[in-house]
């Protein structure tokens, strides 16, 4: 079936978080997020999310950039490139560059819609195989440690099966020796979002010591050649999130050593499209790769899942409950995880959860319609 893209519907809905999230380059407590819904000829739609921040510091890019660039640009070369599938969306988008979370927005909205008119569920649609995901959390920096141990506690009670934590100069060895001395068995990661330099690899060396799973994104995005020096120095594994754009990303940080896990998130890659080169790359290298998260709603959530179905995701994700971040989800059902910290890909064609469209319309605080023409 071919697709004909009609219109695209961009909302802005702002969404507040149930307890503020901070890590190195911030603190959010509201989310503005960009909701994408994909209409074609036929009247069917699909739905994506733009997971671009309120602010460039993880990345370039801004929910107000992205509208721009999807307003300006994304609809009128999807027009000209007559697509009639959504495999076709991101060698066509790939004119504009960088700004993939702006272009993986509407891609996986295109995904969604194509899955819906082949009336099967999205994760089955993008050849996904793995019916029940396995969830980790991330967690912010806390006002003290005493917080942190509760927070990790809680999140183990309830079945997560890896806890990550947020590290930053000056609150990084302190916690992990906390955590671990209090959970000496768990599956436990760091994630410093660039806040370091190859300056102190004294420091990270001395992570070495706590058995964790990896370390994730200690030096700059550019910085692929510094993070083959530290992996060098390192017996932890590094992980890549920020560094990682592209599959050609992952080829070169493959050369160089620069990592042995790489984190996927849909948005930083541009879309479905992008995330199965990455996964399918790494799953011939035995790299492993995990599902990183934005601070979704349901929306990108589902995408999350669908695409954390993929056979080379291998280790768990930052995918975790709806209820871990809003009192109400703009998504029926809400994402919950199960006691062994499991997400089961939902049945139900398309992304698989109602967009509760109501609720969508109470939380918009700006919406334009543009043409594919
Ligand atoms: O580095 O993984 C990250 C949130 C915002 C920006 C960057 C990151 C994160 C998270 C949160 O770690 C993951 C989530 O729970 O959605
Ligand atoms: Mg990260």
């Amino acid at each position: 079936m071919k697709l004909e893209l009609e219109r695209i519907d961009l909302r802005e809905i702002e969404l507040p978080l149930k307890w503020p999230f901070e890590t190195s380059f911030g603190r959010t407590t509201r989310r503005r997020i960009m909701i994408v819904r994909v209409f074609d000829k036929s009247g069917a739609y699909g739905y994506g999310e733009c997971t671009a921040a309120e602010d460039p510091f993880y990345n370039h890019e801004t929910i107000d950039t992205a509208w721009i660039i999807v307003t300006k640009y994304v609809a009128p070369i999807l027009a000209a490139a007559h697509i009639e599938r959504a495999d076709q969306v991101n060698d066509a988008l790939a004119r504009i560059r960088g700004n993939r979370m702006a272009k993986g927005g509407v891609e996986a909205a295109i995904w969604d819609l194509e899955a819906r008119l082949a009336e099967k569920p999205l994760w089955q649609h993008i050849g996904g195989s793995q019916e029940e995901i396995a969830c980790g959390v991330s967690i912010g920096l806390q006002q003290d440690i005493e917080a942190l141990l509760e927070k990790v506690a809680r999140e183990i009670e309830a079945g997560y099966q890896r806890i990550k934590i947020k590290i930053k100069p000056c609150q990084d060895v302190a916690l992990v020796e906390a955590v671990r001395s209090k959970f000496p068995d768990i599956l436990l990661t760091v994630d410093a979002n660039s806040a370091y330099s190859l300056a102190d690899i004294g420091l990270l060396k001395q992570l070495d010591q706590y058995n964790l799973m990896m370390i994730e994104q200690p030096l700059a995005p550019g910085d692929l050649v510094d993070h083959a020096k530290l992996q060098r120095e390192l017996n932890t594994p590094l992980c890549l999130d920020e560094s990682i754009l592209t599959v050609a990303d992952a080829r070169k940080a493959d050369e160089l050593g620069s990592c042995r896990i790489i984190n996927v998130k849909l948005g930083r890659v541009g879309g479905h499209g992008e995330a199965k080169l990455i996964q399918e790359f790494c799953a011939d290298r035995a790299t492993p790769v995990w599902c990183g998260g934005m601070l979704e709603s349901g929306v990108g959530r589902a995408h999350n899942i669908a695409m954390s179905t993929l056979e080379g995701f291998t280790l768990p994700g930052d995918v975790s409950a709806s209820a871990r971040y809003w009192e109400e989800d703009i998504i029926e059902p809400p994402v919950t995880v199960s006691s062994l910290g499991t997400i089961t890909a939902p049945a139900g064609l398309g992304i698989g959860y109602e967009v509760n469209e109501r609720r969508v319309e109470a939380l918009t605080v700006r919406r334009e319609e543009i043409n594919i023409i």
